[in-house]
């Protein structure tokens, strides 16, 4: 059995590092917050006997040997970083429950044949830099310089916060893991909604992950006296993204299975008395079916030009990320079934609309997600809560998971 006390314990002593007055915890990728968490869990990953080092991206690494060392590794793991504000659970249950894991088999002296690494990803949410899961795009090797251009609200490149953090982002393909080297990888998450909740089960097994699509939308209009200016000649570029974001709303759903969030808003110049020039607005835009998402960011895009046209304002869309949707594989989905039986739970199956990691890496290995119940679903929320024993039985059934995996 795992040690719930020692796992509870480690989520509740990571959960102060990034504490913000404003509620929730902010610890965004290359910051002091996150080293500081990085360092807690590293010294966690020491007392589980695990060999510790960084790969290139940041990725932060803990090891347990398998008797045959030339086997593939097996990789269970989440993150550290967090959005704005964000809540105690998100990505920390996975990368401490995996630890937890890895330390009770050592503490059991269970050897497996598969090697396995318990690791917790960089940049995971991709909230610093509006790009997420750098780090697991990093062991993918499909992060690319381009991608390291990317900049913070400060203007900072990833590749700049990179070497302000002491790594050297012209060597990040060395984080790229050979095809074959990985047997699987496993992720124990928070559900981040309502629907193991609504089936009262603590654990369920993930079938597959909705695909994130984030958009920035630019609108240049006319800045203009807020007094002097008649309604009829105005190019008012907050009046155009208002009447957009009505068109997101309504195109997002008509589907019934897609989201559409718009998170970020700026407005210029600002004043009180002027007629706003410039507007810029991000969309993230998801459905488990890629087909589906990209027929609604089409019509999204057909009826925005239209209407930016009939107001005389310019219209520019830059796509920050388009990630497809990614189905879990039969071998990890079993794995975890047999986990559940073996726990004595119910494998009861749902699908993700959160993003992971895990959607990074379906061309390297086999990959799969156990999720964990959320209370009243919420997430990226300082209220975001999930009970001791619910992190207790995923940890348990993600031990069971890596074992049938790794043997
Ligand atoms: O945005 C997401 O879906 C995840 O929490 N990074
Ligand atoms: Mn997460
Ligand atoms: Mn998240």
């Amino acid at each position: 059995m795992i040690n719930r006390e020692r796992l509870w314990n480690r989520i509740m002593a990571l959960s102060v590092i990034g504490e913000q007055e404003s509620g929730g915890i902010t610890r965004l990728s290359f910051t002091e917050e996150e080293r500081a968490a990085k360092d807690l869990v590293s010294s966690y990953m020491k007392e589980a006997g695990l060999s510790v080092r960084e790969d290139a991206v940041g990725n932060l690494i803990g090891r347990k040997e398998g008797s045959d060392p030339q086997a593939s590794v097996v990789l269970v793991g989440s993150h550290v970083d967090s959005v704005y504000n964000g809540g105690n659970f998100d990505g920390p249950l996975g990368v401490l429950s995996g630890i937890e894991a890895l330390q009770t088999m050592n503490e059991q002296d269970i050897q497996t044949k598969h090697p396995i690494e318990v690791i917790a990803f960089t940049d995971e949410e991709g909230a610093r830099f509006s790009f997420g899961m750098i780090g697991s795009r990093g062991i993918a090797g499909t992060l690319t310089e381009e991608n390291l251009k990317n900049r913070d609200k400060q203007g900072i490149s990833i590749a700049e916060a990179m070497r302000q953090a002491g790594s050297d982002p012209t060597a990040f393909r060395n984080a790229a893991r050979e095809k074959g080297s990985v047997k699987a990888f496993i992720e124990l998450h928070i559900e981040q909604g309502k629907i193991l909740e609504n089936q009262n089960l603590s654990v369920g097994v993930v079938t597959g992950i909705a695909g994130p699509l984030w958009l920035k939308f630019t609108i240049e209009g006319e800045a203009g006296h807020a007094g002097t200016t008649p309604m009829s000649i105005r190019h008012d570029a907050l009046a155009a993204a208002a009447q957009m974001m009505q068109v997101i709303e309504k195109e997002s759903a008509a589907t019934g299975s897609t989201v559409g969030t718009i998170g970020q808003l700026q407005l210029f110049p600002g004043g009180v008395n002027i007629i706003p020039g410039r507007v810029e607005f991000t969309l993230d835009l998801r459905d488990i079916n890629e087909t589906v998402r990209d027929q609604v960011e089409q019509k999204i895009l057909e009826q925005a030009e239209t209407l930016c046209a009939e107001r005389g304002v310019k219209l520019q869309v830059e796509v920050l990320q388009r990630v497809a949707p990614a189905p879990c594989s039969e071998l990890v989905q079993n794995a975890a079934k047999d986990a559940s039986l073996a726990a004595g739970l119910e494998t009861f199956t749902l699908a993700s609309g959160a993003g992971h990691d895990g959607m990074q890496l379906t061309e390297l290995c086999p990959m799969g997600m156990l999720f964990i119940r959320s209370k009243d679903g919420i997430s990226h929320n300082p209220a975001e809560w999930s009970s001791l024993e619910d992190c207790a039985d995923g940890a348990q059934v993600l031990y069971h998971t890596v074992l049938n995996l790794a043997k």
